[in-house]
């Protein structure tokens, strides 16, 4: 049996939690990290030094990292979906899921999320939330371009490449901040909001994380 730990709050958790939908897996959820704790029990640390969320155990297979996670989900129990024969199909999705990770994931969850929501109004750092959201212009813009191409970010179907982008839509598009007119995320948007996976797991209202700067 697969165990998933980790806050479902968490956007990393989201991923994870996304996939196993999407793979139809069964597994057992246990939240951890932010108010539920347990990061730092020897038995977590024992599974992740790092005492970080998400983890998953899959018999006897530890994994953390979540995007070690993803590939290892899609390793081992994906479809044709989300698996890849080719490498040069296989770098098609690694190249998004490494873009999202150091390039979309810093300027939208580290500059924006954290700098304009989570960390209270009279800390913001107002120049520092201005260059995040003009490196999120260029960046969704960039998305926007791909999408223009396919309507998923590795081709006709739903992907590996889709997770980790299309887990901060949610967030980008509820939060009030300027954004730049983007057509083809948009539509990708509704595409992954019909799809109940996207809808229990990333779609969750995050109330409880703003002003919150600690986990
Ligand atoms: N690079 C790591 C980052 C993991 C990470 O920082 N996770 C956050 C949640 S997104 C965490 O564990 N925070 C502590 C907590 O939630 O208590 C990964 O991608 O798995």
């Amino acid at each position: 049996m697969l165990t998933i730990w980790g806050r479902g709050s968490s956007y990393n958790v989201q991923k994870v939690l996304w996939l196993a939908d999407e793979l139809a897996l069964d597994y057992i959820h246990r939240p951890a990290g932010g108010e539920d704790g347990g990061l730092d029990s020897p038995e977590f640390l024992a599974m992740n030094p790092n005492g970080r969320i998400p983890v998953i155990q899959d018999g006897d297979s530890v994994v953390w990292e979540t995007h070690s996670i993803l590939r290892y989900l899609a390793a081992a129990h994906g479809n044709d979906d989300f698996r890849r024969t080719t490498p040069a199909a296989q770098s098609l999705v690694d190249r998004w899921l490494d873009w999202s990770l150091s390039e979309l994931e810093p300027a939208f969850f580290s500059g924006v999320f954290w700098g304009f929501y989570r960390t209270p109004g009279d800390q913001h750092d107002d120049a520092a939330i201005e260059r995040s959201l003009a490196k999120c212009d260029r960046l969704y813009r960039r998305l926007d371009s791909r999408l223009g191409e396919t309507p998923f970010l590795s081709g006709d179907q739903l992907g590996l490449a889709d997770i980790p982008a299309g887990t901060t839509l949610y967030r980008y598009f509820e939060l009030e901040i300027p954004r730049p007119t983007l057509p083809n995320v948009e539509a990708w948007y509704q595409r992954l909001q019909a799809r109940p996976a996207y809808q229990q797991h990333v779609m969750r209202p995050f109330g409880e994380l703003y002003g919150r700067l600690a986990y």
